[in-house]
Formats: C-alpha cells, structure tokens, sequence
C-alpha cells in the first residue's frame, strides 16, 4: 500500500512537470525596439532620438548619447517617451565614463520610475523622491569611505530623499565596488528583473570578451511599480567625466506559457502601421546620408580611410590592449585547466585513499614489505631483549642449581659421615667396654695370684671357677640387653626423622 501511494505520488509528480513545462526554465525573450537604441545611426541628423527624449547637457550623436560631459556642474537625461507593457525585462547597457582625473564625478543613473524624471534633477541628473527603482554608478566618494566608484540599487516609493552626504549606503538595496571609470574597452550593465527578482551582471571592460559579466548583486522580492518608464541621468560636479551610453537594449521576459496571446492578434494590425514606420525611419535615415554627403563631398572618403590610419599612440595602445585581452583569455583558460587538474587531483587522491584503505585490510603486495621490514626489527629487539633476560635467569638458576648441588653434597657428605660418627661411639663403647672388662679380668687374675700366693685362704673357697664364670655370664647378659636397648631407641630416632 505504502509503495502504491508511493508511485501515485510520483505520477502526480510527473503530471504536473508535463502539464507546467519548466517553472525554471528560461523565460521568452522579446527585444523591445521602442525602449532601445543603439548605434550605428543613434541619433538622426535633427538630433533626435526615435521612441526616446533628452534634456539638460546632454547631447546626442550618431554612436552614442554623451548624458553629461566632461565639465563642470553638468546634468542631462535621457528618457523613453512611452511606459512598457511588460512585467518583467532584461536592459542591457554600454558605457563608458571617461575623464582625465583620477577621480571622476558625480555618476551615471538607470531609471525604472512610474513617471519620467527631471533633465537637471539633483540625484545624479534627475529628480528626486522617484517611484521606482534607480540604478547608480557613483563615481565621487562622498562619504570619503573609499569605497568608490561603487553600484548600487536603491528603490524609493517616493518619499525618501536621496542622501548625497552618505552615497545612499542607508538606502540601498544592495550593491558592489567596481571601478568602471577609464576601462580599455566599454563597461556593461545587464539588469535583469524576472519574477521579482533584480539581478545587475557586470562587464569591467577590461577585456574584448562581451561574454565577460560578472555578478554584482541579486535580491529576491522587489517589488516595482508596473509600466514604468526607463531612464538614463548623468551629472558632473568640481571634477567631471564624460558620460557616454552607447546602447540601451531592452528585452521583454515572459514565463513560458504566458506570452500574450492577444499580442499577436494587435501585432497583425500594428504590424503594417509599425513596418510603415520603420521603411518610413529608413527612408528618412537614407535621405539624411544623402545629404551629408551632398553637404560634405570630401568626408565620406575621408571617414572611411580614417578606420586605415592610426597615429602610433593608437596603434601602440590597440596593440597593448589586444595583447592584454589575449593575456586575459589565456589567463581564462588556464584558471579553467588548473580547476579541472584540481578536480582530477582530488579524484585520485580520494581513489587513491580508497585503496590504501582497502589493502590495510586486504595486504596488497605494495605496502606489505616496509610494513613487514618494521615488524621485523621490532620483533628482533623483542626477542633480543627476552634472550637476553632468559640468559639471564638461566644463569641464576645455574648458579642456584650449583648452589643446590654443593649443598646436596655437603648434605650427603654429612650423610655419609652421619653413621660413622653414630657408630663410633657404639664402638668405643663396646671397646671401651670390653677393655674395661679385660682390665677387670686382669685385676681380678692378680688379685686371685695374690691371695693364692700370700694368705692361707683355700683357693677354692674364697673364688671357685664356677662362681667366677656365671659372674661373667651375668656381666656379658647385662651388656647385650644394654646393647639392645641402645639399638632399638636409635631405630625409633630415624624413624622420627
Ligand atoms: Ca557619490
Ligand atoms: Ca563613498
């Protein structure tokens, strides 16, 4: 049951991709011819700007829209003459913002406003307290934080007053340091409002490359006022830099899926009044050229061999900034190689662990001799070392067993004398005994020889042979059972023992 709600989950899953294709997809793209110009043939001859208007210090040319130049307390403005029709929209724009000092002043804007603003307003050229959003390239810093030239979004609901003193660092919405000021080539700005989020992509122009953006800011969850008007201001202040838009590009962005149907149907009609327009643009544009050239017979030729010559400062200028953009690409490519070497490295090196680990456990062929080498010494000392104490303790117990074995034998010396000392005194006793009784004997005969000799004692009647005999009988009876006795206590001794 699980899995089965399981892969319900999944079909309904699938369904709703099928039927909305790609909420993240890219949206449709629309470039929006009214909201843009560029060169070649910027401005026409009158000086006018088709589907656009200027003001203040600002001065059209065929290449490119110097919003305020380089003097002093300049400002101008140039602004779409209709509001769009679009929520969402991508405004590409070049520019250059060029001047002699290290430091430039006082910015260029880009304006999304619900009403157009002012040539000569106060906050970079325009006016003041917008509805909207503006986008500021502050060249001056101010605040004297160090901290420019800097970009900055800041949206305004038409009450706040722009804070000069400060750059606007409180008001912004968000921003990036980047130096746009005396770049090689242009400087771009791609700011991108998609489904209320605001993203500013920029190119420093330190390369040819016009791929080159790099990101600046994005926010999510901007909210900005619909048909608004697009703008650009420009204003100079003690110090002053030339202001320069060469193309302003805007695309219109459309979810997929939500291209406006009833577009195409107004577009049928509009189309003949548009096409109209545009022959009519181009014959105006054609009959103006004829007329330069009719007003200036030599120029053309000259204009067009101008492209062929360059002083050498040109030339040499061209040739370090052609080298430098090389420099740059190759920079590029090798930055990409070294990530991709990175990666690989990371890649065996994790491999390369993976396997390490696995022969500790299984003991591959290449680690094991050092590893066996180590092992080795190690167990030779051990057993050097258990030699040496068994070595040792053997002759400990040589020396106890010597020991032992000398005092065994002095034990059994003392054993062997042992009976000899405990029968010599039984021998002398006996032969001391028996001398005694000889020595007895002895006196006796003398004594007998004596009285038999001297007194008239009756030989017989004083000592009889009989007599004499059964006192020796009795003596010797005493001796054995003395004897005896004697041998038995020293058998119960040895037994004790
Ligand atoms: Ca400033
Ligand atoms: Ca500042």
């Amino acid at each position: 049951m699980k899995m089965a709600a399981e892969v319900r989950w999944l079909l309904v899953f699938l369904i709703c991709c099928a039927v909305s294709p790609g909420r993240g997809e890219t949206p449709h793209r629309k470039f929006e011819y009214k909201y843009s110009f560029k060169p070649p043939y910027l401005a026409q001859k009158d000086g006018s700007i088709p589907f656009w208007e200027y003001g203040g210090n600002a001065i059209a040319s065929s290449e490119n829209v110097r919003v305020a130049p380089s003097l002093r307390s300049q400002k101008g403005a140039i602004w779409a003459k209709q509001p769009i029709n679009f929520d969402w929209w991508e405004v590409d724009i070049v520019f250059r913002i060029t001047g002699r000092g290290r430091i430039g002043a006082d910015g260029l804007a880009v304006w999304y406003t619900t009403a157009k603003g002012a040539y000569n307003g106060t906050v970079f050229g325009s006016s003041d307290m917008w509805t909207g959003l503006g986008i500021f390239f502050d060249s001056f810093d101010n605040d004297n934080k160090h901290n420019n030239p800097y970009i900055m979004a800041v949206v305004n609901d038409g009450t706040k007053v722009f804070d000069h003193t400060s750059d606007g660092s409180s008001q912004q919405l968000a921003g990036c340091l980047r130096d746009f000021r005396n770049k090689p080539f242009a400087t771009r700005a791609r700011i991108e409002y998609y489904k209320n989020t605001l993203t500013l992509m920029f190119h420093n122009g330190m390369t040819k490359n016009e791929q080159d953006y790099d990101i600046c800011f994005r926010v999510d969850n901007v909210v900005l006022p619909k048909n608004g008007y697009f703008g650009i201001s420009a204003a100079t202040g003690g110090l002053a830099d030339d202001h320069d838009v060469l193309h302003f590009l805007t695309t219109s962005l459309y979810p997929p899926g939500q291209l406006p149907v009833d577009g195409h149907k107004v577009s049928v009609e509009e189309q003949a009044k548009l096409n109209k327009e545009y022959l009519d643009y181009q014959k105006k544009l054609e009959e103006q050229k004829n007329e330069y050239r009719k007003e200036h017979p030599d120029r053309p030729l000259k204009s067009e061999f101008e492209d062929y010559f360059e002083t050498q400062n040109q030339r040499e200028l061209r040739q370090v900034f052609d080298a430098q953009g090389q420099m740059f690409e190759m920079l590029r490519e090798l930055h990409n190689k070294l990530d991709e070497v990175v990666g690989r490295q990371e890649i065996t090196l994790s491999l390369m662990t993976q396997q390490a680990g696995g022969a500790k456990v299984s003991g591959s062929q290449a680690g094991q001799p050092a590893l066996l080498d180590t092992i080795r010494r190690q167990e030779v000392d051990a057993v050097l070392n258990n030699q040496n104490i068994i070595l040792s303790t053997a002759r400990e117990i040589k020396s106890f067993v010597n020991e032992v074995h000398s005092k065994a034998e002095s034990i059994l010396n003392n054993q062997a004398r042992a009976p000899t000392a405990q029968v010599q005194p039984m021998g002398y006793d006996y032969q001391s005994l028996i001398s005694e009784m000889r020595d007895g004997l002895n006196t006796l005969k003398r004594d007998i020889r004596q009285t038999n000799t001297g007194n008239d004692c009756p030989t017989t009647n004083c000592l009889t042979t009989t007599m004499f005999l059964l006192f020796v009988g009795i003596q010797m009876i005493i001796l054995l059972a003395y004897s005896l006795y004697r041998d038995n206590k020293e058998a119960q001794m040895k037994k004790l023992y």
